[in-house]
Formats: C-alpha cells, structure tokens, sequence
C-alpha cells in the first residue's frame, strides 16, 4: 500500500518555529489540505541556499510547492487557500468585512513581523540581548495597535465568532511575544482570543512544538 505522504502532490516548505509558516501550516490542517513536508532550518540559513533560492528568491519560508511552481508569501498563499478551498471559510462574506480582516492581517504581518525577523534582528546588532529587546519593543508596539483595532470586533475570535486569517496572523504573532517575554496584561482581548484558539485541533497541529526538527 503507498503511503500518503508519496500521494501528496501539494510541498509546505517550512520551519517549525517560523510565525509566517504557522499560518500557512493551520490553515491547510483548518481546511483539511494534506501536504508533504519540507523543513527549511533557518537557523542554518538553509533559506539562503542556492537550492532553496532557485526555487524561492525571497529566500523566506513559507513557501508551496504544486504543479511544479513554487509560491511565496504567506498572506498571498492564504488567499489562494481560501479562493481554491471555501469550505470552513476564514474570511467572512461582505467586502467590507473581509477588508477588516486584511487590515488586522497587515498590522501583525506587515507591521510587526519584518521588524522582528531573524534577518533583521541580526542586521540591528550582533548582541543576542539586544537583539531581544529590539523584538521585544517591536511586538508590544504593535500588539497595542492591534487590541485597539480588534476591540471593537473581536469576540471568541478576532473578527466576530468565526475563526479569520487575522486569528491565524495573531496566535503566531503572540507566540514570538511570549519567546520575547512580552507582557500580554496590557492586551486582554487578543490574550483572550490567543488562548481561546490554543484550544482548536487545526491550531494544535500546526503548532511550532509539534513540527518535524522542533526542540
Ligand atoms: N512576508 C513574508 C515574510 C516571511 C518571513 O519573514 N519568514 C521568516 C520566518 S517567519 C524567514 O524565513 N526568515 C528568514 C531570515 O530572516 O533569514 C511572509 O509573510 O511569508
């Protein structure tokens, strides 16, 4: 009998502590995607290898692989989901709303994330602790921002009672804001809606600690 994983014609490229991947990584377990696994081990700059940059020049996980072309960007390989498998949606219905959610999408994974990106920490100091304290200042920062964007909307979820990519951007984002001992006292609601969501199956399984290379 042939196992799944040589079935699977769908390649995650990825690694276990990666936010960016997280969010690729629970969507497809979200909307029940198989793929096959390949870890990328930024901290031996594997995303910087020839191999790797033939096939993604922005030399960032996460990337997919299908029908031999390979994509980027993990906002723009979330759409994709979305657009090619609706069912369990993660985008509510009106324009309007769907906006929203984008906007909250944009505040972690364009406001926040870039500034605290290995690449960038690295570049800012070679000094592990000031390293840290420059991720630090950054998340908290923006996770400011992104309470008192959410507030008005946020209910068991970010936007309403329905799990969205921006859950999906958020979970990840605290994750990293724990790592860097960020305080979320000041945010009640996104800590409220973080831990809410540790609780689901597809957030579990996509989770850093239970990927492949995790320690
Ligand atoms: N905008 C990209 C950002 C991807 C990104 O920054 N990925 C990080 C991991 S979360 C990475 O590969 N970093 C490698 C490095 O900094 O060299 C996305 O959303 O996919």
């Amino acid at each position: 009998m042939t196992t799944l994983k040589t079935e699977i014609n769908f390649t995650l490229y990825h690694y276990w502590r990666s936010s960016c991947s997280w969010r690729v990584r629970w969507a497809l377990n979200h909307k029940g995607i198989a793929y096959a696994d390949r870890a990328i081990n930024l901290l031996q700059n594997e995303q910087n290898s020839p191999d790797f940059l033939a096939k993604n020049p922005g030399g960032y996980v996460p990337a997919v692989e299908f029908d031999g072309e390979v994509f980027g960007e993990s906002l723009a390989i979330l759409e994709w989901i979305e657009e090619t498998h609706p069912a369990s949606p993660l985008l509510p219905k009106s324009p309007a709303d769907r906006l929203r959610v984008r906007q909250m999408c944009h505040v972690i994974a364009s406001g926040i994330q870039p500034i605290q990106n290995l690449a960038v920490m690295r570049r800012h100091s070679s000094d592990a602790s000031e390293q840290a304290k420059w991720a630090s200042h950054w998340i908290a920062t923006g996770l400011e921002k992104f309470e008192a964007l959410i507030t008005p909307y946020a209910d068991q979820f970010c936007f309403g009672g329905a799990l969205s990519f921006a859950d999906l951007c958020l979970v990840p984002q605290v994750h990293n804001a724990i790592r860097f001992n960020v305080s979320l006292l000041p945010y009640p609601v996104l800590a409220r809606i973080n831990a809410h969501c540790l609780t689901l199956p597809a957030c579990i399984a996509s989770a850093p600690q239970n990927q492949p290379g995790a320690s």
